[in-house]
C-alpha cells in the first residue's frame, strides 16, 4: 500500500517535469552568413528566432582572396554603437585583428578571416532585447560600408 502510494506521488512528479521541462530545453539556433572576395556578405538580415536560448554563427569566406588583402568578420552591436566601434577598429592601440580589445559594446565577433575559412561563435540569446535595434558588419578597414546587415532579434 504505501510503496504504491510512493509510485503515484513519484509518476506525478516525474508528469510535472515533463511539463515543465520545455521552458528549461536550451535550444541553440544556428545562422549562416557568408562573405566573398566582392566584399559582399550574402545576407542583408539575420534572424535570430524566438525559442532559442543561445545562437550559433557559422561565418565562411567563400572567396579566394587572403586575410591581408581581403579579410571578413561579423561584428554584432546595437546600431547605435557600430560608428563607435568602427572608429577603435582602425586604432592599433585599441584593436587587434580590428576588432577593439575588451570592448563591451561588442556582443558577439567572429574572428577575421581569408578566402576559403571559416569561424564559429556561439552566443547567449539573453543578451539580446528581442525587437532591439541590432546590426552585423565587417570591421576590416573600409569594409562596413558594403558589409552591414541587420540582426532582428524575435
Ligand atoms: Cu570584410
Amino acid at each position: 500500500m504505501l510503496s504504491s502510494r510512493l509510485s503515484v506521488r513519484t509518476l506525478s512528479f516525474v508528469a510535472a517535469l515533463f511539463l515543465v521541462a520545455p521552458s528549461l530545453y536550451a535550444k541553440t539556433c544556428e545562422l549562416v552568413l557568408q562573405g566573398n572576395d566582392q566584399m559582399k556578405y550574402d545576407k542583408k538580415e539575420l534572424v535570430i528566432p524566438k525559442d532559442c536560448s543561445d545562437v550559433k554563427l557559422v561565418f565562411k569566406h567563400v572567396g579566394k582572396m587572403p586575410k591581408a588583402v581581403m579579410g571578413h568578420n561579423v561584428v554584432i552591436a546595437k546600431t547605435t554603437d557600430i560608428s563607435g566601434i568602427r572608429t577603435d577598429a582602425m586604432n592599433p592601440k585599441k584593436a587587434k585583428d580590428y576588432i577593439p580589445q575588451n570592448d563591451k559594446r561588442i556582443l558577439a565577433h567572429t574572428k577575421l578571416i581569408g578566402g576559403g575559412e571559416s569561424d564559429t561563435v556561439t552566443f547567449k540569446k539573453s543578451a539580446y532585447k528581442p525587437g532591439g535595434d541590432y546590426s552585423f558588419f565587417c570591421s576590416f578597414p573600409g569594409h562596413a560600408g558594403m558589409m552591414t546587415g541587420k540582426l532582428v532579434v524575435k
